[in-house]
């Protein structure tokens, strides 16, 4: 144990003060957004720090979100992407959840209309025959930046207007008394395909999590069937658990 204690004294301020000479190096700019960074062992040469220092170094970084680390071609100065907590045992919307943590949410449209259902959406929607389906497809964004692809489908008669949602379709819901009080999820990791990935602004095959919405009225009708691609390195799922009785 007093070993331990020696070494963590020892090595601690090392691998601090390199750790902010790469943060300084990216403030000022001489370390641009995106920028390969070298490897493990070169800075090790180039610093003369073991090898352990740099290690501990660089996952500091990581874990702060200002390094990103890619499986096979090394360590990158993160993009700006935000990386933001998510509570999963809450029922938000995008914009509500943006908000709250002081950023600013935007949306491309990549799809607002009035369709006929795939056999898909007529399951999930639970739709009866010749019945529409409203489709709303964004890439959604904050501070800018990419974090999401959400296509959501709604019966017609819940969203007879679907161009009539400009930021938020749950307030639309809301203002008319369709907000959805419950909803059910499905979270999947994935590598994204080179469509979507290039929405997200990553590389083809980059982490990606695949969520499944399907969201519920108080009398238990579905409201929404949401299919949505989140950026692997943008978000944390964080959930509360508690002992079962
Ligand atoms: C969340 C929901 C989505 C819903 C959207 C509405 C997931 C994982 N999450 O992003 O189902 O459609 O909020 O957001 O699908 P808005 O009110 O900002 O348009």
């Amino acid at each position: 144990l007093r070993t331990g204690d020696w070494m963590q004294r020892a090595v601690g301020p090392r691998y601090v003060r390199l750790r902010k000479r790469i943060e300084e190096g990216i403030e000022n700019g001489l370390l641009a957004e995106s920028a390969p960074l070298p490897a493990e062992r070169e800075i090790a040469n180039l610093t003369g720090l073991s090898r352990v220092t740099v290690r501990r170094a660089m996952q500091d970084l990581v874990d702060r979100g200002i390094v990103i680390q890619r499986q096979g071609s090394g360590s990158f100065v993160a993009d700006g992407t935000p990386r933001v907590e998510q509570s999963l045992s809450r029922l938000t919307s995008f914009t509500e959840d943006m908000n709250r943590r002081g950023l600013e949410s935007s949306s491309e449209w990549l799809e607002r209309g009035v369709h006929t259902p795939s056999p898909e959406e007529v399951m999930a929607l639970a739709l009866s025959s010749g019945e529409a389906v409203a489709r709303i497809s964004r890439l959604r964004m904050a501070n800018d930046r990419p974090m999401a692809i959400e296509r959501a489908s709604l019966p017609i008669d819940i969203l007879p207007r679907p161009q009539e949602v400009e930021a938020s379709l749950y307030e639309v819901l809301e203002r008319d008394g369709n907000r959805p009080v419950r909803a059910l999820q499905r979270i999947s990791a994935i590598n994204l395909d080179s469509a979507d990935a290039g929405l997200l602004g990553v590389e083809p095959g980059a982490a990606g999590l695949r969520i499944v919405r399907t969201s519920y009225l108080s009398n238990r009708r579905v409201v929404e069937f949401t299919r949505s691609i989140y950026r692997g390195d943008a978000y944390d799922f964080v959930a509360e658990l508690r002992l079962a009785n």
